[in-house]
């Protein structure tokens, strides 16, 4: 245990004692968080918005994000991970077919909040200790899952800065700005 006594700064993370795991699940969901409030900040009708036709809709971006990471909660999650088990061309169906099933606004935000719990859950169960093992990277490398959990959190963010673009375009205020702005 590394937390000392009560109210210390590291048990405000969560209930459970301090880990590795538990810092990370924390940076995620902070980015997470940040993803269903720029989501949120976009109008329902404007989710076919996107800049050009070569990129990602508002919607694609979404369920991108969330294919991404049922993806790597998926295989990360279990003992025999294998990022090459399917082609990235059926990851949609084989990981993530209830994302790319909600196309509606409210479902979006719906399935961004449930999958960041199903995540916690799946890697809860696992355990810090499993997700230091080496694992092996499509160009053949290998990284621990942690490092690849990580990844997929930076990814994330990299996609979520793309909706505060997207709602700059529309003459939007991005979320986080706002928030910032009230000084929140
Ligand atoms: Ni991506």
């Amino acid at each position: 245990m590394v937390g000392q006594g009560k109210g210390g700064v590291l048990y405000t993370m969560s209930r459970m004692e301090f880990s590795f795991l538990e810092e990370t699940l924390v940076a995620w969901r902070h980015v997470r968080a940040g993803v269903v409030d720029e989501l949120k900040n976009i109008p329902p009708d404007k989710l076919d918005f996107r800049p050009t036709p070569e990129v990602r809709s508002v919607r694609e971006l979404v369920q991108h994000i969330l294919e991404v990471a049922m993806f790597h909660t998926a295989e990360l999650s279990r003992p025999d991970t294998n990022l090459k088990r399917y082609p990235m061309s059926e990851w949609g169906r084989r990981y993530a077919a209830t994302a790319y099933d909600a196309t509606k606004k409210q479902d979006l935000v719906k399935l961004l909040r449930s999958q960041i719990k199903d995540a916690e859950s799946a890697f809860r169960r696992m355990g810090d200790l499993a997700l230091w093992q080496l694992i092996e990277q499509f160009d053949g490398s290998l990284v621990t899952k942690f490092q690849r959990v990580h990844d997929g959190i930076g990814q994330e963010m990299y996609h979520r800065g793309q909706l505060t673009t997207y709602a700059r375009l529309m003459g939007r205020e991005p979320a986080l700005t706002k928030l910032i702005r009230r000084g929140d």
